[in-house]
């Protein structure tokens, strides 16, 4: 089979936009794009990632006595923001965003399952209690179905998309990542975000520049 590129469509759920408990702003600015690469048939390989907590998550502010939201504590030796509970399993604000085709996608990934451990990229795990970061198999995948390039969208810019970004681009994949089908958490800090992540190799386009 050819080398194919993989569509990768990162946590876009209901608690991820407006009215959820974590809602990005300007998250829901994204879904008519977003709809449309869903729908296109030049992605051979399309894959989704949805953040999946247990209500006992160690993310969660509401898991650590006398903790806000936004605060940042140590945890395995690493700085983690604590957020509002969001997307626990089973819950509607975790499901995948219900208006978007989703039966065109060929893999959901899950991820954030490990109460002990966030999981803000679809490659790996943040790090974990034995200070590495668990793959979550999405590689595997991508590397099985000949993908060599992905394209990423979704929530939110500045936390899941960036990581899943820098993952992609560390396990030898093209990257690109389309900015005007993402919106950040904080978009005080886009422009450092967009150099960063260029500097470190991510193609970084707007959707009317994909080839289709
Ligand atoms: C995300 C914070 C916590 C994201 C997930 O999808 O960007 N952000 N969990
Ligand atoms: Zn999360």
């Amino acid at each position: 089979m050819a080398a194919a590129r993989a569509l990768i469509v990162v946590d876009v759920q209901p608690d991820f936009l407006p009215g959820g408990s974590l809602p990005v702003g300007e998250g829901d600015a994204i879904i008519p794009g977003v709809w449309e690469l869903m729908e296109s048939n030049a992605f051979p390989v399309k894959v989704a990632t949805q953040d999946w907590h247990p209500p006992e998550h160690a993310s969660f502010a509401s898991n650590h006595d006398g903790a806000e939201p936004l605060e940042t504590i140590r945890l395995h030796g690493h700085d983690q923001i604590l957020w509002p509970d969001h997307c626990v399993q089973g819950t509607p604000g975790a499901e995948l965003y219900p208006q978007l085709p989703w039966t065109r996608v060929d893999a959901v990934i899950r991820k954030g399952t490990d109460p002990r451990v966030d999981s803000y990229s679809g490659f790996r795990n943040n790090w974990g209690p034995g200070g590495d970061r668990p793959p979550t198999g999405l590689a595997g995948y991508l590397r099985e179905r000949d993908v060599e390039e992905v394209v990423i969208c979704g929530l939110a810019r500045d936390f899941c998309v960036q990581w899943t970004a820098e993952d992609a681009v560390e396990a030898g994949f093209r990257t690109t990542l389309v900015w005007d089908l993402t919106r950040s958490v904080d978009p005080s800090g886009d422009d450092e975000l967009r150099s960063a992540l260029e500097e470190q190799g991510v193609r970084i386009v707007e959707k009317a520049e994909l080839t289709p």
